[in-house]
Parts: C-alpha cells; sequence; structure tokens
C-alpha cells in the first residue's frame, strides 16, 4: 500500500505491510529457504552448518504482486534446550520487534523428516504466547518438495490420528509445499500460498 504509519522511533520501516508472515519451526527444516522463496531474493542466509546459524530474529520485505509483504525469520526454537516459558518469551521478543500486528504464523516441517514432540508443542505455545484465537492464523509449510516426485502431499503425510495430522487439524488443516530448490522463477509456489492466506484472513473477518 505504501501509506505512512506514525509508528516511528523503532528504526522500523515507515511503510506499513500488507501482510506480514511469521516462520517458526526447528533449525535446519528451511525456515531462511522458504522466507528466500517468499520474498523471491536472498534476504535470509540458508545454513548447511549448525554452527553459523543466527539467534535473532530477522526481518526482510519485498513488493509481491503489488503487496507490501513482510517476513519475519526465527531461530530454531524448539530444538534446543529452551523451556517453553523460554521460548515464548524469545518469541515475543521477536513479535515485539515487528509489532503491530496481526500476523501469519508458517509453521515449518521437513517432508520426510519425523514430526518431533517439540514439534506438536508449537501449537500450545502459539497459543499461550498469542491466545487462544492465534491457530486461526497459522499454515503448516512442508519444505523439500522437489523429494515428492509424482507424489501428493496426502499421499504422503500418512494416516488420519497420527500426531502429525492431529497437528496439522489443529492448525485448520492448512497445509502447503514449498520446493525452495525450484530455480526456474515459477512463482506459482508463492502466489498459491498467498492466496491460501488471504482466504484464511477473509474467512476470519466474517
Ligand atoms: N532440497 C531442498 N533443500 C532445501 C529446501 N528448503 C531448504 N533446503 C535446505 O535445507 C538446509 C537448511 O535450510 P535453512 O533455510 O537454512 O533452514 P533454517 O535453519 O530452518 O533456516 C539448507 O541447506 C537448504 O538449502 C527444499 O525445499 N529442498
Ligand atoms: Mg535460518
Amino acid at each position: 500500500s505504501g501509506h505512512q504509519t506514525n509508528q516511528g522511533g523503532c528504526g522500523h520501516s515507515e511503510i506499513e505491510d500488507d501482510l506480514r508472515i511469521v516462520l517458526l519451526g526447528k533449525t535446519g527444516v528451511g525456515k531462511s529457504a522458504t522466507g528466500n522463496t517468499i520474498l523471491g531474493r536472498v534476504a535470509f542466509k540458508a545454513e548447511t552448518c549448525q554452527e553459523s546459524v543466527t539467534k535473532e530474529c530477522r526481518r526482510e520485505s519485498s513488493d509481491i504482486n503489488g503487496r507490501h509483504v513482510t517476513v519475519i525469520d526465527t531461530p530454531g526454537l524448539f530444538d534446543t534446550e529452551l523451556s517453553n516459558e523460554e521460548i515464548q518469551r524469545e518469541i515475543s521478543n521477536c513479535i515485539s520487534m515487528i509489532l503491530p500486528g496481526p500476523h501469519v504464523f508458517i509453521i515449518v516441517l521437513n517432508l520426510g523428516q519425523r514430526f518431533t514432540q517439540e514439534e506438536a508443542t508449537t501449537v500450545k505455545i502459539i497459543q499461550e504466547t498469542f491466545g487462544e484465537h492465534s491457530l486461526v492464523f497459522t499454515i503448516v509449510l512442508f519444505t523439500r518438495g522437489d523429494y515428492l516426485k509424482d507424489k501428493t502431499l496426502d499421499q504422503c503425510l500418512g494416516k488420519p490420528g497420527s500426531s502429525l495430522m492431529n497437528f496439522i487439524e489443529a492448525c485448520g488443516n492448512r497445509c502447503h509445499v514449498f520446493n525452495n530448490n525450484n530455480q526456474t522463477g515459477d512463482r506459482t509456489q508463492v502466489s498459491d500460498l498467498l492466496e491460501k492466506i488471504d482466504n484464511m484472513m477473509e474467512r476470519e473477518k466474517q
């Protein structure tokens, strides 16, 4: 939109965001790569070795189809020794950087990697931090779509009743797949994601 806000004074961009996306998930699942895919540029460093992984949230923006979209990349919060309370505080710190809301939460998971107990608690942490209602703005995104080959996501996810399927259900059954290695310049996976986000927001307004 490009209109000015009266926020000022926090060192933030003065441009009001049309959409604000927070990426959550373990280290190495592909949060930074997902942020880069969404923004259409190398905004965040995707890491191959754990030691160089950043500990702070980062915020980057791009104009996508005429909208100002901001992505907040977070450190891997769910694979550490931190307690739920500490994780919650860490996330809150990140969010306070980028207030005001609302935000869309994308929980990034890895296709083919075992779904862990820590990840299962993500839902609870988001609810405790942002309120019960916040889950209506949550989408589960699987990276490594390039490994799907000719299978569909549904075929890959397994049977109802598994902890992963319960998790997806708690997130309103909203799922998406990204191939972050897609070098073709085809932005369909991003427009599809933005469309899902729009539908989710639209439903909430009613
Ligand atoms: N093949 C493939 N590799 C990916 C994909 N997404 C991320 N990766 C790789 O996974 C590794 C970790 O990604 P990164 O974005 O740094 O994870 P983060 O720690 O969650 O931010 C990097 O080597 C990425 O290149 C994907 O869709 N396909
Ligand atoms: Mg990262």
